[in-house]
């Protein structure tokens, strides 16, 4: 399009205020903002910022009579099923992992602003003995858990491993893959992709300048993996290589179970579209969302959309009615993905009021103190309605949640809870081996080594730790990094 047709084009829509400052811009500047404002479809956007505003007038007239929790027909909890049960899905898993039906969406596209990190947050140390990052102790659990199914199946699968970043976390995480040899996965298997990002908006609908060439916007939220999917070539990817089932979560859940076979065994054997792992909530006021049912649809319930009356309710045996709180721990089976990216275009738009760096009247860049526009999100968990068979997976909290999302100065979610939740896990698994290991003793299972606890017992059965802090490895890794913690060959 010229640029007079992309002017007339934004001025019918009530968005030419974004080229004001052509006649100041450089060459370099011109090309930059035509560049963004081709990509921008004016039309499309404009409904978009509809939308959105629309949905902040809906009044949530919701009646807890409208909530219902999960049927028990489709949840599980992994504590109370018996170890042939756990080893019967397990089994399932390893099948699908060893026949390359296996696939992880790891959603990496955040920008880590509460951590207050530089760069994306996979790469965040959180200071473990080993010092690996959080990529690094998720490429060591899909390494792992390859090699157990190929153990168990006899037969050698691999996982691909879809990374969604966005426009600044792209090339960062790519380049930090590559500068560390894709941790010894096969580069072949891992796909990196970017999801969109949408405009931010002042209160009026104005597209809002960053600068006098740039326009703000900001990623478009976790549920833009389902456009990404598709623009970005994820999708064909998948029925290509066959893949049948793909473990989606968050990137800061230290503890994660990566691909983790008992959740992709559950899924498969009851036949399940979309699946979601949920702890128990510690406290009717811990603010998490709650996966129930609204109006029979399955969905997230934000904690602030619960009623205190809700929220305090209990079941005979004690247990919180909605108890179900969401991890960003996902499944979904190709086949729903490939429905469900048809329609990703009606998902609801979830809005935030904030501080957006702006161009003022006189051309001077400002930073507000207050709010002044809005930015717009997708929720990965909004396809839960869609599903024809959705059902939940309640996993322990100390073994597989733990979230790294603000600094150390929050003492909540931060790296050193981070550190301590896997610490904490490793004795437990050093003492169900039959090592003996004080609280204060640190150590660090190298998920080469085992992915949930697996492995352990020849090595550290009457062991006794007492170096701290004290890095246990696999032994291919100790011959080639060097003996485990501090300097005791094992
Ligand atoms: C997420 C869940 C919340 C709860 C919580 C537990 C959503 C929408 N909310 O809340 O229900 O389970 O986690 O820890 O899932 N991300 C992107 N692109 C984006 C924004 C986020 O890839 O545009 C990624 C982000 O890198 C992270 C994950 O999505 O890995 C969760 O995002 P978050 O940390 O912003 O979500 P949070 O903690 O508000």
């Amino acid at each position: 399009m010229s640029f007079e047709l992309l002017c007339r084009s934004l001025a019918a829509h009530g968005q030419d205020h974004l080229v004001k400052y052509w006649p100041e811009l450089s060459k370099n500047e011109r090309e930059n903002l035509v560049s963004e404002l081709q990509k921008l479809d004016v039309v499309e956007m404009n409904e978009i910022f509809r939308r959105a505003m629309d949905s902040t007038k809906v009044i949530l007239e919701r009646n807890d009579a409208d909530l219902k929790p999960i049927p028990q027909t489709h949840y599980e909890a992994v504590p109370d099923l018996s170890e042939s049960k756990i080893r019967e899905y397990e089994t399932i898993g390893f099948e699908e992992i060893s026949a390359g039906r296996v696939g992880v969406l790891l959603l990496a596209g955040g920008q880590a602003t509460r951590l207050g990190f530089g760069h994306p947050k996979g790469m965040y140390d959180v200071g473990l003995p080993s010092h690996k990052t959080l990529f690094q102790i998720q490429a060591e659990r899909i390494l792992r858990v390859q090699q157990m199914a190929a153990e168990y199946t006899g037969k050698e699968g691999s996982i691909v491993w879809y990374i969604m970043t966005s426009e600044h976390t792209m090339r960062p995480t790519a380049d930090y893959f590559k500068s560390h040899s894709y941790f010894g996965l096969n580069e072949e298997n891992i796909v990196f992709f970017e999801q969109g990002t949408l405009p931010c908006f002042d209160f009026d609908g104005k597209i809002i300048l960053d600068s006098k060439s740039h326009i703000s916007s900001a990623p478009d939220g976790n549920g833009g993996l389902y456009r990404s999917l598709k623009t970005q070539g994820v999708l064909n990817d998948i029925t290509r290589r066959g893949v049948r089932h793909l473990h989606a979560h968050s990137v800061d859940n230290i503890l994660i179970k990566v691909a983790d076979p008992v959740f992709i065994g559950y899924c498969k054997s009851k036949n399940a579209d979309c699946a979601a792992k949920v702890v128990q909530k510690s406290t009717p006021s811990e603010p998490v969302g709650v996966v129930c049912r609204v109006n029979g649809h399955y969905k997230v319930v934000e904690y602030s959309e619960l009623t205190d009356e809700a929220a305090e309710r209990r079941n005979p045996d004690g247990r919180l009615t909605f108890s179900a709180g969401n991890i960003c721990n996902h499944y979904f089976s190709s086949d729903f993905l490939v429905k469900i990216c048809d329609y990703e275009s009606k998902l609801k738009l979830h809005v935030a009021k904030k501080k957006i760096p702006y161009v003022d009247a006189d051309g001077v860049r400002q930073k507000p103190s207050e709010p002044n526009g809005i930015k717009m999100e997708k929720f990965i968990f909004d396809v839960f309605e869609f599903a024809e068979k959705f059902i939940c997976l309640e996993v322990a909290r100390d073994v597989e949640f733990s979230a790294l999302k603000n600094a150390d100065s929050v003492k909540k979610d931060c790296p050193s809870t981070a550190r301590e939740d896997l610490l904490r896990l490793h004795r437990k698994y050093i003492r169900e081996a039959g090592g003996v290991i004080a609280d204060d003793v640190d150590v660090e299972i190298s998920p080469l080594l085992s992915y949930g606890g697996e492995n352990l017992t020849e090595l550290v059965g009457n062991e006794v730790f007492t170096i701290s802090p004290f890095h246990l490895k696999s032994m291919n890794e100790a011959a080639t990094n060097g003996v485990n913690g501090n300097g005791n060959a094992h």
